[in-house]
Protein backbone atom coordinates (compact mmCIF):
# COMPACT_ATOMS: atom_id res chain seq x y z
CA UNK A 1 0.00 0.00 0.00
CA UNK A 2 1.09 2.92 -0.94
CA UNK A 3 0.21 7.08 -2.02
CA UNK A 4 2.66 9.73 -3.88
CA UNK A 5 2.96 12.97 -5.21
CA UNK A 6 3.71 12.72 -8.69
CA UNK A 7 3.11 15.52 -11.76
CA UNK A 8 0.35 14.74 -14.11
CA UNK A 9 -0.91 16.51 -17.04
CA UNK A 10 0.55 19.83 -17.39
CA UNK A 11 2.58 19.58 -13.92
CA UNK A 12 -0.83 19.26 -11.81
CA UNK A 13 0.37 17.52 -9.28
CA UNK A 14 -1.44 14.29 -8.50
CA UNK A 15 -1.76 11.31 -6.13
CA UNK A 16 -1.03 7.98 -7.03
CA UNK A 17 -2.83 5.47 -4.79
CA UNK A 18 -1.25 1.51 -5.10
CA UNK A 19 -3.28 -1.01 -2.96
CA UNK A 20 -0.78 -4.11 -2.39
CA UNK A 21 -3.79 -5.89 -4.73
CA UNK A 22 -2.69 -4.00 -7.65
CA UNK A 23 -5.16 -1.89 -7.94
CA UNK A 24 -4.50 1.68 -8.61
CA UNK A 25 -6.34 5.33 -8.70
CA UNK A 26 -5.13 9.22 -9.29
CA UNK A 27 -6.14 12.23 -7.19
CA UNK A 28 -5.40 15.57 -9.01
CA UNK A 29 -5.44 18.43 -6.04
CA UNK A 30 -7.12 20.47 -8.59
CA UNK A 31 -10.44 20.03 -7.66
CA UNK A 32 -10.03 17.08 -5.45
CA UNK A 33 -10.32 15.12 -8.78
CA UNK A 34 -9.90 11.40 -8.93
CA UNK A 35 -9.07 10.76 -12.64
CA UNK A 36 -8.72 7.58 -12.70
CA UNK A 37 -9.50 3.72 -11.05
CA UNK A 38 -8.27 0.83 -12.13
CA UNK A 39 -9.49 -2.57 -9.83
CA UNK A 40 -6.70 -5.44 -9.69
CA UNK A 41 -6.28 -7.31 -13.01
CA UNK A 42 -8.64 -4.94 -14.41
CA UNK A 43 -9.33 -2.28 -16.42
CA UNK A 44 -10.31 1.82 -16.59
CA UNK A 45 -13.24 2.18 -14.49
CA UNK A 46 -13.71 6.03 -15.14
CA UNK A 47 -14.29 8.10 -18.03
CA UNK A 48 -12.11 11.05 -18.58
CA UNK A 49 -12.64 13.08 -21.86
CA UNK A 50 -9.85 12.99 -24.59
CA UNK A 51 -10.07 16.44 -24.14
CA UNK A 52 -10.53 17.44 -20.75
CA UNK A 53 -8.38 20.33 -20.00
CA UNK A 54 -6.11 20.06 -16.73
CA UNK A 55 -5.44 24.08 -16.07
CA UNK A 56 -6.21 26.28 -13.28
CA UNK A 57 -9.53 27.65 -12.73
CA UNK A 58 -11.10 24.83 -15.13
CA UNK A 59 -13.46 21.63 -14.57
CA UNK A 60 -11.71 18.51 -15.50
CA UNK A 61 -14.21 16.73 -18.25
CA UNK A 62 -14.58 13.15 -16.96
CA UNK A 63 -13.46 11.57 -13.42
CA UNK A 64 -15.26 12.46 -10.63
CA UNK A 65 -15.63 16.06 -9.76
CA UNK A 66 -16.65 17.21 -6.40
CA UNK A 67 -19.91 19.59 -6.66
CA UNK A 68 -20.81 22.00 -3.79
CA UNK A 69 -22.45 24.40 -2.11
CA UNK A 70 -24.46 24.04 -5.39
CA UNK A 71 -25.87 21.57 -7.35
CA UNK A 72 -26.08 22.58 -11.57
CA UNK A 73 -27.53 25.88 -11.90
CA UNK A 74 -30.26 25.05 -8.74
CA UNK A 75 -29.53 28.26 -7.40
CA UNK A 76 -27.62 31.77 -8.11
CA UNK A 77 -24.30 30.61 -7.36
CA UNK A 78 -21.47 29.34 -10.45
CA UNK A 79 -22.53 26.05 -12.02
CA UNK A 80 -22.11 23.20 -9.89
CA UNK A 81 -19.76 25.52 -7.31
CA UNK A 82 -16.34 26.00 -7.50
CA UNK A 83 -14.62 23.20 -5.22
CA UNK A 84 -13.76 21.16 -8.70
CA UNK A 85 -11.79 24.27 -9.92
CA UNK A 86 -9.86 25.56 -6.84
CA UNK A 87 -6.35 23.71 -5.52
CA UNK A 88 -7.47 21.23 -2.52
CA UNK A 89 -4.40 20.73 -0.15
CA UNK A 90 -3.14 17.50 1.47
CA UNK A 91 -4.45 16.91 4.92
CA UNK A 92 -3.21 13.22 5.54
CA UNK A 93 -1.98 10.43 3.25
CA UNK A 94 -2.21 7.08 5.15
CA UNK A 95 0.81 4.84 5.42
CA UNK A 96 -0.83 1.62 5.93
CA UNK A 97 -3.80 2.16 3.68
CA UNK A 98 -4.08 3.29 0.18
CA UNK A 99 -6.01 6.33 1.33
CA UNK A 100 -5.67 10.24 1.51
CA UNK A 101 -7.90 12.76 2.54
CA UNK A 102 -7.51 16.27 0.87
CA UNK A 103 -9.29 19.54 1.97
CA UNK A 104 -9.99 23.04 1.10
CA UNK A 105 -11.95 25.84 2.90
CA UNK A 106 -13.43 29.42 2.20
CA UNK A 107 -11.48 32.17 0.87
CA UNK A 108 -11.98 35.66 -0.53
CA UNK A 109 -13.08 34.47 -3.86
CA UNK A 110 -15.96 31.80 -2.07
CA UNK A 111 -16.90 34.47 0.54
CA UNK A 112 -17.70 37.44 -2.36
CA UNK A 113 -20.26 34.94 -3.47
CA UNK A 114 -21.32 32.80 -0.62
CA UNK A 115 -20.89 34.40 2.60
CA UNK A 116 -20.16 31.24 4.60
CA UNK A 117 -17.12 29.78 6.01
CA UNK A 118 -16.64 26.30 5.67
CA UNK A 119 -14.45 23.46 5.68
CA UNK A 120 -14.35 20.71 3.43
CA UNK A 121 -12.34 17.30 3.02
CA UNK A 122 -12.68 14.64 0.62
CA UNK A 123 -11.31 11.19 2.01
CA UNK A 124 -10.26 8.56 -0.99
CA UNK A 125 -9.88 4.93 -0.09
CA UNK A 126 -9.24 2.34 -2.48
CA UNK A 127 -9.35 -1.29 -2.09
CA UNK A 128 -8.86 -4.62 -3.99
CA UNK A 129 -12.04 -3.73 -5.88
CA UNK A 130 -13.74 -1.11 -4.78
CA UNK A 131 -13.12 2.85 -4.83
CA UNK A 132 -14.92 4.93 -1.77
CA UNK A 133 -15.23 8.90 -1.37
CA UNK A 134 -16.56 10.35 1.61
CA UNK A 135 -17.09 14.28 1.74
CA UNK A 136 -17.15 16.01 4.70
CA UNK A 137 -18.58 19.50 5.30
CA UNK A 138 -18.17 21.44 8.24
CA UNK A 139 -19.68 24.37 9.58
CA UNK A 140 -16.83 26.09 11.85
CA UNK A 141 -19.10 29.96 11.89
CA UNK A 142 -22.01 31.14 14.52
CA UNK A 143 -24.51 31.09 11.09
CA UNK A 144 -26.29 27.79 9.58
CA UNK A 145 -25.87 27.29 6.13
CA UNK A 146 -27.43 25.36 3.58
CA UNK A 147 -25.78 23.69 0.43
CA UNK A 148 -26.09 20.62 -2.31
CA UNK A 149 -23.86 18.57 -3.11
CA UNK A 150 -22.67 15.40 -5.77
CA UNK A 151 -19.84 13.15 -6.35
CA UNK A 152 -20.27 13.59 -10.22
CA UNK A 153 -18.56 10.60 -11.10
CA UNK A 154 -17.97 9.80 -14.99
CA UNK A 155 -18.53 6.14 -15.14
CA UNK A 156 -16.61 4.67 -18.05
CA UNK A 157 -18.89 1.72 -20.41
CA UNK A 158 -17.86 -0.29 -23.59
CA UNK A 159 -21.04 1.25 -25.22
CA UNK A 160 -23.82 3.62 -23.70
CA UNK A 161 -26.63 1.36 -26.20
CA UNK A 162 -25.63 -2.07 -23.97
CA UNK A 163 -25.65 -0.17 -20.65
CA UNK A 164 -28.04 -1.08 -18.08
CA UNK A 165 -28.84 0.28 -14.21
CA UNK A 166 -30.21 -1.57 -11.92
CA UNK A 167 -32.27 -0.52 -8.72
CA UNK A 168 -34.30 2.84 -9.57
CA UNK A 169 -37.28 0.84 -10.68
CA UNK A 170 -40.82 2.80 -8.77
CA UNK A 171 -38.03 5.72 -8.14
CA UNK A 172 -39.64 9.14 -8.38
CA UNK A 173 -37.44 11.85 -10.76
CA UNK A 174 -37.05 14.48 -11.72
CA UNK A 175 -36.70 15.15 -15.70
CA UNK A 176 -34.55 18.16 -16.34
CA UNK A 177 -34.68 17.55 -20.18
CA UNK A 178 -38.36 17.62 -19.63
CA UNK A 179 -38.27 20.97 -18.14
CA UNK A 180 -38.41 19.69 -14.64
CA UNK A 181 -41.36 17.26 -14.95
CA UNK A 182 -41.95 14.67 -12.08
CA UNK A 183 -42.34 11.49 -13.69
CA UNK A 184 -41.58 7.86 -11.82
CA UNK A 185 -38.80 5.29 -13.42
CA UNK A 186 -40.76 2.15 -14.27
CA UNK A 187 -37.59 0.03 -15.92
CA UNK A 188 -36.02 -2.75 -13.57
CA UNK A 189 -33.24 -2.14 -15.84
CA UNK A 190 -32.66 1.07 -17.09
CA UNK A 191 -31.08 1.66 -20.74
CA UNK A 192 -30.37 4.91 -21.73
CA UNK A 193 -31.52 5.71 -25.98
CA UNK A 194 -31.05 9.53 -25.97
CA UNK A 195 -30.06 12.89 -23.61
CA UNK A 196 -30.99 11.65 -20.22
CA UNK A 197 -30.76 14.03 -17.06
CA UNK A 198 -32.36 13.15 -13.87
CA UNK A 199 -32.25 13.50 -10.66
CA UNK A 200 -34.05 10.54 -8.64
CA UNK A 201 -35.37 11.38 -5.28
CA UNK A 202 -34.63 9.37 -2.40
CA UNK A 203 -33.01 6.76 -4.08
CA UNK A 204 -31.79 3.75 -2.96
CA UNK A 205 -28.53 3.37 -0.94
CA UNK A 206 -27.55 0.11 -4.03
CA UNK A 207 -27.60 0.63 -7.87
CA UNK A 208 -25.68 -1.20 -10.14
CA UNK A 209 -24.16 -0.46 -13.57
CA UNK A 210 -24.14 -3.52 -15.96
CA UNK A 211 -22.59 -3.18 -18.74
CA UNK A 212 -22.70 -5.77 -21.63
CA UNK A 213 -22.91 -9.50 -20.48
CA UNK A 214 -19.41 -10.92 -19.91
CA UNK A 215 -17.87 -7.48 -18.85
CA UNK A 216 -17.98 -6.71 -14.96
CA UNK A 217 -20.56 -5.11 -13.11
CA UNK A 218 -20.32 -2.68 -10.93
CA UNK A 219 -22.09 -1.70 -7.32
CA UNK A 220 -22.72 1.80 -6.83
CA UNK A 221 -23.32 2.66 -2.92
CA UNK A 222 -23.95 5.90 -1.66
CA UNK A 223 -24.90 7.12 2.33
CA UNK A 224 -25.76 10.55 3.68
CA UNK A 225 -26.46 11.65 -0.33
CA UNK A 226 -29.88 11.31 -0.61
CA UNK A 227 -30.69 11.29 -4.12
CA UNK A 228 -28.87 9.83 -7.16
CA UNK A 229 -27.92 11.80 -10.72
CA UNK A 230 -28.27 9.86 -14.01
CA UNK A 231 -26.58 12.09 -17.17
CA UNK A 232 -25.48 10.99 -20.50
CA UNK A 233 -25.90 14.28 -23.11
CA UNK A 234 -26.13 11.56 -26.19
CA UNK A 235 -25.00 13.45 -29.50
CA UNK A 236 -27.49 16.49 -28.95
CA UNK A 237 -26.11 18.19 -26.19
CA UNK A 238 -22.27 16.88 -26.25
CA UNK A 239 -22.66 19.04 -29.14
CA UNK A 240 -22.51 22.32 -26.70
CA UNK A 241 -19.53 20.76 -24.30
CA UNK A 242 -16.44 21.79 -26.13
CA UNK A 243 -14.59 19.84 -23.94
CA UNK A 244 -15.82 16.14 -24.99
CA UNK A 245 -15.52 14.65 -28.26
CA UNK A 246 -18.48 14.08 -29.79
CA UNK A 247 -19.12 10.88 -30.06
CA UNK A 248 -17.36 10.74 -26.36
CA UNK A 249 -21.56 10.10 -24.92
CA UNK A 250 -20.80 6.92 -26.03
CA UNK A 251 -18.13 5.65 -23.80
CA UNK A 252 -19.68 7.12 -20.40
CA UNK A 253 -22.92 7.49 -17.82
CA UNK A 254 -22.41 9.50 -15.32
CA UNK A 255 -24.35 8.06 -12.04
CA UNK A 256 -23.60 10.49 -9.63
CA UNK A 257 -24.67 10.36 -5.13
CA UNK A 258 -26.10 13.89 -4.68
CA UNK A 259 -28.30 15.64 -2.42
CA UNK A 260 -30.36 18.09 -4.25
CA UNK A 261 -33.87 18.14 -3.61
CA UNK A 262 -33.95 18.96 0.24
CA UNK A 263 -30.68 20.88 0.55
CA UNK A 264 -28.10 20.15 3.32
CA UNK A 265 -28.81 22.90 6.37
CA UNK A 266 -25.72 22.78 8.39
CA UNK A 267 -26.17 24.20 11.99
CA UNK A 268 -23.29 25.99 13.76
CA UNK A 269 -20.43 24.17 14.50
CA UNK A 270 -21.86 20.80 13.05
CA UNK A 271 -20.57 18.64 10.16
CA UNK A 272 -22.46 16.30 7.54
CA UNK A 273 -20.96 13.59 5.33
CA UNK A 274 -21.75 11.65 2.36
CA UNK A 275 -19.87 8.60 0.94
CA UNK A 276 -19.90 6.65 -2.25
CA UNK A 277 -18.58 3.26 -3.20
CA UNK A 278 -18.11 1.86 -6.41
CA UNK A 279 -17.18 -2.04 -6.31
CA UNK A 280 -16.16 -4.21 -8.87
CA UNK A 281 -18.38 -7.80 -8.94
O1 LIG B 1 -25.16 16.34 -13.14
C1 LIG B 1 -25.69 16.51 -14.42
C2 LIG B 1 -25.40 17.93 -14.88
O2 LIG B 1 -25.92 18.87 -13.99
C3 LIG B 1 -25.98 18.09 -16.31
O3 LIG B 1 -27.08 18.95 -16.35
C4 LIG B 1 -24.79 18.56 -17.13
O4 LIG B 1 -24.80 19.89 -17.33
C5 LIG B 1 -23.61 18.05 -16.30
O5 LIG B 1 -23.98 18.13 -14.97
C6 LIG B 1 -22.23 18.62 -16.57
O6 LIG B 1 -22.10 19.92 -16.15
P1 LIG B 1 -20.77 20.73 -16.51
O7 LIG B 1 -20.90 22.06 -15.81
O8 LIG B 1 -19.61 19.94 -15.96
O9 LIG B 1 -20.72 20.84 -17.99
Amino acid sequence: MKSQLAAGTNGLPKMILQHGSGSRAEVYLHGAHVTSWVPAGDQEMLFVSKRAKFEAETAIRGGIPIVFPQFADSGPLPKHGWLRTREWKLREASSTRASVTLETEEDQRSLALWPHPYHVELSITLGVAFLELTLTVQNPAAEAFAFTSALHSYLAVSDIEDVDIAGLDGIKYVDKVRHGVVETEHSDLLRISSETDRIYLNAPPLLELRNKPGTSRLQIHSAGFTDAVVWNPWDTASRGIPDMDPDEFRKMICVEAAVVASPVELPPLESWSGTQRLTVL
